[in-house]
């Protein structure tokens, strides 16, 4: 299988994330990917370097001026005498009722392009961020040109990241940024996400659109990030009706309940009558997450991987959470397995 990662994607560092009263040490951090490379490499499987196909595939999903705002805010940030990582401290009454964002101060528009703060901005963030973008347009392309599976190892992930807005560790939607590049050649793309955590972003991106469907499975959102979207009543709007689909699971959740669900999704996704998949691949479901309150094992990774290829459609595999490193690294190498 085709795999892609660049080791400018490291040049994303946060120090830190505030989370419930106070700053932690950020569990997205580089040496995830040293894992999940350790895995790769078990099973046989070497990355190769994406290539840079510009910012073109990022803007076919994202706003113009919050890439720009990612690509500037450290620089300007220092300008401003502000400290450290680029992280906001004051937001908007509410976010459509800012006109012209692109004038606004870098604090202003860290509260207007920030809905969290655990996605700190700092020197490399950018670069990272891009690279991580390119991973996926990369895997893509493998796709576009014949290849049954690709994978990217995207770092920093993606799912949480709206049109304009970066939250949950994410900038730049990698899963939505891949669907986007497959829907040149397939007319229907669905994207199957299983990271513990709800895709809002890649929710909220094609939740208007009838071209792609969204699926997730997620623990129960009325308890767990992103805490205000995920439930199983969100169908998709406008022309995007039936077009979005939501599992959410209570706490406690195990191999079977987690496998079945996601089983679900692969059958939605098949009876939208999808031509390509994009998998949001996380895997902090896993029991020894540190995020994690579900009770999965290795194996059910295994079972879903038999699963997405039973479905024999062209996909790809996007990275997106899984934070504890022993861990990442067995659910990585059962997924792989799963493919053998
Ligand atoms: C990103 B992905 C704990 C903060 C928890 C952010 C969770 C982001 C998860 N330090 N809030 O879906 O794995
Ligand atoms: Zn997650």
């Amino acid at each position: 299988m085709k795999a892609f990662y660049s080791d400018r994607q490291m040049r994303h560092r946060p120090t830190r994330s505030f989370y419930r009263g106070r700053f932690t040490a950020a569990h997205e951090n580089p040496e995830r990917v040293a894992c999940l490379q350790r895995a790769l490499e078990r099973a046989g499987c070497v990355t190769s370097e994406p290539k840079d196909a510009g910012l073109a595939p990022i803007l076919a999903v994202h706003d113009s001026g919050y890439v720009e705002f990612v690509r500037d805010a450290w620089m300007r940030w220092r300008v401003d005498g502000a400290h450290g990582e680029v992280i906001p401290n004051v937001f908007p009454p509410s976010r459509e009722s800012v006109g012209d964002r692109t004038g606004l101060p870098v604090l202003a528009q860290a509260g207007v392009y920030m809905g969290d703060l655990s996605c700190p901005i700092g020197e490399g963030t950018f670069e990272g961020a891009y690279w991580s973008a390119q991973a996926a347009v990369s895997a893509a392309d493998a796709v576009l040109a014949g290849e049954a599976l690709a994978l990217a190892v995207c770092r920093p992930p993606g799912h949480h990241a709206q049109r304009d807005r970066a939250s949950g560790y994410c900038f730049f939607n990698n899963a939505a940024i891949a669907a986007t590049r497959l829907r040149e050649r397939f007319e229907r793309v669905a994207i199957v996400d299983f990271d513990m955590h709800h895709g809002d972003g890649t929710q909220a991106i094609f939740y208007t659109r009838a071209d792609v469907l969204t699926a997730s499975t997620h623990a129960d959102p009325r308890d767990t990030f992103p805490f205000y979207s995920g439930a199983a009543d969100e169908g998709g709007a406008g022309a995007g009706l039936g077009a979005n689909f939501n599992i959410p699971l209570p706490a406690g959740a195990d191999d079977d309940t987690f496998v079945a669900a996601v089983a679900a999704l692969f059958e939605r996704a098949s009876t939208f009558g999808a031509q390509a998949l994009v998998i949001a691949a996380g895997w902090d479901a896993h029991g020894d997450d540190p995020l994690s309150p579900f009770d999965i094992t290795s194996a059910a990774y295994t079972r879903i991987a038999r699963l997405m290829r039973a479905q024999s459609l062209p996909t790809v595999i996007v990275q997106e959470g899984g934070y504890h490193h022993g861990a990442i690294e067995d659910a990585l190498l059962g997924f792989l397995g799963g493919l053998a």
